[in-house]
């Protein structure tokens, strides 16, 4: 095999996602201090991946591939393959302390084979931040909807009480459109848990090292059981693609590289 193709062409530096790689996070971002566009309260770096060891670190594994047929940095990203034939469902997943807010970056890779067809009752979903599954906050790519295909940012209170809500972003995302396909584009995203009972949850989804958040919300809701904690213990890099077994074709997958956790 040769030199695996490394997609560098025509992207923006990939600043401050070389942790992966074992380099110190020294350089920064604008708005953060190596956390790029996350707030300072998520100043601390708990976890990063960049998958040139393989899963190292990660909790659970599952029907992921390593690959060199993608890689922002290194040679090795991991890429996760449709499971329309239901035998495919893919969970990278890290457990973490407790917390109410968290910040989240790395990079997504879709190519232009991808066609992200809108389901009857599944989608994309991508990557998750929860606790069990109360709140669940997913970013999902392909909706029921389908004049509505593009990336949102859904969360289901469940019985973390509060309220379910979808936040699409503005202007529209949608991974598979011609601007963001065949090369990495930077995720960034920031939660902060409601005080219970409370509509101050914030939630921020930053795409391509924009300076202005695509989602940028300040009034969420997603619990409210009187007494309870529901926090964040845990994050899904990569969830499952379908979500049904529905006509999504085979060989279609999308890839992760140089993921990072931010914690208070
Ligand atoms: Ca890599």
């Amino acid at each position: 095999m040769g030199a695996p193709p490394t997609l560098g062409l025509g992207m923006p530096t990939p600043v401050g996602s070389l942790i992966g790689q074992g380099l110190a996070p020294t350089v920064s971002q604008s708005g953060g201090s190596g956390n790029g566009h996350l707030p300072d309260s998520v100043s601390t770096l708990i976890f990063s991946s960049g998958f040139e060891s393989g899963y190292a670190g990660f909790n659970d594994v599952a029907d992921n591939e390593i690959t060199t047929a993608v890689a922002l940095t290194g040679s090795q990203s991991t890429r996760i393959p449709n499971q329309s034939t239901g035998s495919k469902f893919g969970v990278l997943t890290k457990f973490i302390s407790e917390v109410d807010e968290i910040g989240l970056r790395g990079y997504a890779y879709f190519s232009s084979a991808v066609s992200l067809p809108n389901l009857p009752a599944g989608g994309l979903h991508m990557w998750r931040a929860f606790r069990g599954s109360d709140p669940n906050g997913d970013f999902d790519g392909p909706i029921i909807d389908a004049g509505l295909a593009r990336a949102r940012i859904d969360f289901v209170a469940l019985t973390a009480g509060g309220a379910d809500a979808i936040y699409e972003p503005s202007p529209t995302y949608n991974p598979a459109a011609a601007a963001f396909t065949d090369r990495w584009v930077l995720w960034e995203v920031y939660i902060k848990l409601n005080t219970p009972g409370t509509s101050d949850g914030i939630v921020k989804w930053w795409i391509d090292n924009e300076d202005t958040p695509r989602v940028d919300i300040s009034n969420g809701n997603f619990r409210s059981v009187a007494g309870a904690a529901f926090k964040i213990n845990r994050v899904n890099f990569q969830s499952n693609v379908g979500g049904v077994a529905a006509d999504w074709p085979v060989a279609e997958w999308w890839a992760v590289d140089d993921v990072e956790i931010w914690v208070p």
